[in-house]
């Protein structure tokens, strides 16, 4: 199952939405607020140190960067690793333009299968997280697939994370809601699955897992 996302590596990144290719496989976007771990993320999921770059400075993921999934040459899937919003800081022309490129990537990309809202649980969903709700909504009615993954979920308390995810279960609003920590590993086996799932459809077999060498030295985490 694993084996799967281990096979990423970098498509292309696109600093505007016409700058993105159109694909026909399958695409799954990690949206998210600035810092909520969307590039330690797939990083973690993908076992790959510095695939999406991550960082303690929040807005470090500037342009919407493309991972293809599957054997070399036989591309099955996407990740898609957005900006992130919120970020106090970022001048508001930045705010406004931000808002445009993930409106218009969320409503119109052909190709767009799922959709991963990563969240602090520490935070909750904000505004913009809501907003976001507001505009996949409707494609989530139509199909589209949609998980709130609480990240950082290492920080919390068990009865503080139980809490969240019941939570979260209830804004999803037919979508899933996981936790998820890259610090511990927790979660990766049930999103490795979801996402799987989501690509390749709900009864497809997974396929046999490849050993796969450990990783020598953790990700650098706050
Ligand atoms: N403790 C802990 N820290 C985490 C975890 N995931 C991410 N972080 C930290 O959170 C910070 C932000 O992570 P990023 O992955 O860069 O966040 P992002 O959502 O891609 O941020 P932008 O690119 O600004 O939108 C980094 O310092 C990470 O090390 C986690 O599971 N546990
Ligand atoms: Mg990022």
């Amino acid at each position: 199952m694993h084996g799967w996302l281990h096979t990423a590596r970098f498509l292309t990144t696109a600093p505007q939405l016409e700058h993105l290719p159109a694909l026909d496989v399958p695409e799954i976007a990690f949206v998210g607020r600035s810092n909520a771990g969307k590039s330690t993320s797939i990083n973690t999921l993908t076992q790959q140190k510095r695939l999406a770059f991550a960082s303690k400075t929040p807005g470090r993921t500037q342009s919407i960067n493309l991972f293809a999934l599957g054997k070399q040459g036989q591309t099955d899937a996407v990740l898609a690793d957005l900006p992130g919003y919120g970020y106090a800081a970022v001048p508001r022309e930045a705010k406004l333009r931000w808002q445009r490129v993930m409106g218009n990537y969320l409503m119109t990309r052909e190709n767009l299968r799922g959709v991963v809202l990563l969240c602090d649980p520490r935070l909750g969903l904000t505004e913009l997280d809501e907003i976001l709700l507001d505009v996949i909504r409707p494609r989530v009615q139509d199909g589209l697939k949609f998980l709130i993954l609480l990240t950082k979920a290492d920080k919390l308390t068990r009865a503080e994370a139980n809490k969240a995810l019941s939570i979260a279960k209830l804004q999803s609003g037919g979508g899933e809601a996981r936790l998820f920590s890259a610090l511990k590993k927790q979660g990766l086996d049930d999103v490795a699955q979801l996402l799987w799932h989501w690509t390749h459809g709900e009864h497809a077999a997974a396929p046999v897992a490849a050993p796969t060498p450990a990783e020598d030295e953790p990700p650098a985490l706050d």
